[in-house]
């Protein structure tokens, strides 16, 4: 399995790692760290420096109760850090939006992938993304992000997020988007309980028989810190790293993660014990 952009080809045959740059002001795991222009660039020439094999730029933060932010300023958020970034380190970058204007602008740039967690359903997201033409990571969410955790409720989580993903990917190829350019991502964290993360994460395999790359984000996410007694995100990278193998042992091809060098180095060990057959 491998990836294309445009001439740079990206091997999937070991798991890889997504670099997590959140340009905001209030994301739970790093909480406005890289909201400053050099810091966030510093920030991802060190994570491609670690072994990233792509860069997920976000404007906006998804955390229930994160303030929503207009077109224009999540396009001043990511645009110049693209742009800046893109002709300077050798990986591509991805844009973390679900704002149609977002993914033409960033694309424009020099981004080379789109990760949208409402999976392409906003508004004229969908001819947008048909027109950018880059690999795109389509995410499962029950609900959406302020109220999303209120209650999540399924009779069977598995089959219903499968059951999504597969109409998503027949509605983006529907609409022209090449199948060679879809991935899948569970979204962990998204509208489901603890239990409901772990029953994904034990039966993740199951999501590979739609034969498209799975991408996940475990990284600080609260159902580590709950497993952990109750740690806050800054002290969850062991069990986010746990979390990863667990991941990619059943099936994932790309790991979402804000620490990029530990996660590079367990994956490692991972794949060597899958002997490249993860
Ligand atoms: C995920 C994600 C977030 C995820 C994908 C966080 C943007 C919350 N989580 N994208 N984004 N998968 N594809 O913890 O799990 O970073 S935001």
């Amino acid at each position: 399995m491998q990836l294309q952009f445009g001439k740079r080809a990206l091997d999937l045959s070991l798991p890889k790692v997504m670099g997590v740059l959140n340009r905001t002001p209030d994301s739970f795991s790093d909480g406005g760290a890289f909201i400053d222009f050099d810091s966030a660039l510093r920030h991802a020439e060190q994570m491609a420096r670690e072994g990233a094999a792509i860069i997920d730029i976000g404007g906006e933060s998804t955390r229930p109760g994160a303030q929503a932010v207009s077109v224009e300023q999540e396009l001043e958020r990511v645009i110049p850090l693209i742009e800046r970034l893109a002709p300077e380190i050798d990986i591509p970058i991805s844009v973390d939006t679900s704002k149609p204007e977002v993914m033409r602008a960033a694309v424009a740039v020099g981004a080379g992938m789109i990760n949208d967690i409402y999976a392409l359903r906003q508004p004229v997201a969908l001819e947008a993304a048909c027109d950018c033409d880059v690999p795109m990571v389509l995410m499962h969410m029950q609900g959406e992000p302020r109220t999303m955790q209120k209650s999540p409720h399924y009779d069977n989580v598995v089959a219903e997020v499968k059951q999504f993903l597969e109409e998503r990917v027949r509605v983006c190829e529907a609409a022209g988007i090449l199948h060679t350019n879809i991935l899948i991502d569970p979204g962990f964290g998204f509208g489901k309980t603890l239990e409901h993360n772990l029953e994904l994460l034990r039966r993740l395999r199951e999501l590979t028989t739609l034969g498209l790359p799975v991408v996940v984000g475990l990284s600080r996410k609260s159902s580590i810190g709950t497993l952990l007694g109750g740690l806050p995100a800054d002290q969850r990278l062991h069990g986010s790293v746990a979390a990863a193998v667990v991941a990619v042992m059943n099936g994932a091809n790309i790991v979402r993660a804000h620490d990029v060098k530990p996660t590079v180095e367990v994956l490692k060990v991972a794949a060597a014990v899958c002997g490249g057959e993860c």
